[in-house]
């Protein structure tokens, strides 16, 4: 297997998971392609990047940040192989040290928010939602970490391990119990797989029922997350698409056997409207949802492609 199957694989099965993780291992993915894939002359080489970039694009279609890093580490422009592995290879390199710093800032933006003593909900396992509350508690505040076990896949336990590592104090409880304990919260902070043009975030299955709660006892709902996590092309008013995954991680077929005519649903992630977020902390600093637009359009501000765009336009 090659070491882009591998990757696409990886991503598929969830051992690469997180968008800002799946967006640095494609990006990584493409760069190896690039430095390896053997090419007689730049058409040849074109190709066979583009089949490269659909094999990792069409893994699991949520997270925004996989195609848009797909896109970042795909700007060449280059009339001979050579030329074209290098600008690929400095656009990967360049895209995951820039990701990389991003979580950290958003880290580092983001604690200042949280105050000393505070009780903090999270949600699933988020990289840049795990800065804010490390650096937080690294800053020397007293934070406790509410963690849900985040059913099906159970990341939460991630999360757990990653704030145990650090010191941070945690509880982990159900997904069933984010009401329950949401009056002892004081910060919702989750991460994103997606967010649209009108500040809505997409995130793991079961975010806005955070959000609700959140609203519903007047906590604060604070999102991490990168600028390459929204989305530009919700601009031209395209819905992102949810995951549904196998039924099987819900219940396991062999207890499913019991009862033929019972749907099992498994949609991975859901949409969180702009209504219910105060704050999204991103890598330029913390902006009210509504300014979505303005990261999209003035910060991102790449071209809106189809994915087999590139394709046409010969790159
Ligand atoms: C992960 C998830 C995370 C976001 C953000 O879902 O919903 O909250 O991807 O993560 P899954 P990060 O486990 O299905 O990939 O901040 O690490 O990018």
């Amino acid at each position: 297997m090659s070491s882009l199957t591998e990757t696409a694989e990886k991503i598929k099965n969830m051992e690469i998971r997180g968008a800002g993780r799946i967006a640095r291992a494609a990006a990584l993915a493409l760069k190896e392609e690039a430095l390896s894939v053997p090419a007689k002359d730049i058409g040849e080489f074109n190709a066979k990047m583009r089949e490269a970039f659909r094999t990792l694009y069409t893994t699991r279609p949520t997270a925004v940040s996989l195609p848009n890093a797909l896109r970042i580490v795909m700007r060449y422009k280059a009339d001979n192989v050579e030329d074209a592995r290098r600008q690929i290879a400095a656009n990967a390199d360049a895209f995951i040290a820039g990701s990389e710093h991003a979580v950290q800032q958003i880290g580092e933006i983001g604690a200042r928010r949280l105050r000393d003593g505070d009780t903090i909900m999270t949600h699933c396992n988020s990289s840049a939602a795990a800065a804010i509350l490390t650096a937080a508690f690294r800053q020397g505040k007293r934070i406790n970490v509410i963690a849900t076990e985040t059913r099906p896949r159970m990341q939460g336990l991630i999360t757990v391990d990653v704030l145990a590592k650090a010191g941070v104090p945690t509880t982990l409880i159900l997904d069933s119990a984010v009401r329950y304990f949401m009056k002892k919260v004081d910060t919702v902070v989750v991460g994103a797989d997606a967010i649209t043009v009108n500040g809505n975030l997409i995130n793991k299955i079961g975010t806005s029922q955070l959000a609700l709660a959140a609203h519903e006892a007047r906590v604060p709902f604070m999102v991490a997350a990168e600028t390459y996590k929204f989305s530009p092309r919700t601009l031209l008013g395209e819905l992102v698409e949810i995951e549904e995954r196998d039924p099987a991680e819900v219940l396991p077929p062999e207890k499913r056997k019991q009862w033929p005519g019972l749907t099992v649903r498994n949609p991975a992630f859901d949409i969180t409207p702009h209504q219910y977020i105060d704050l999204i902390c991103t890598e330029i600093g913390a902006i009210p949802p509504e300014m979505a637009f303005w990261v999209i359009t003035e910060k991102l501000g790449w071209e809106i492609e189809e994915p087999g765009d590139e394709a046409a336009r010969g790159i």
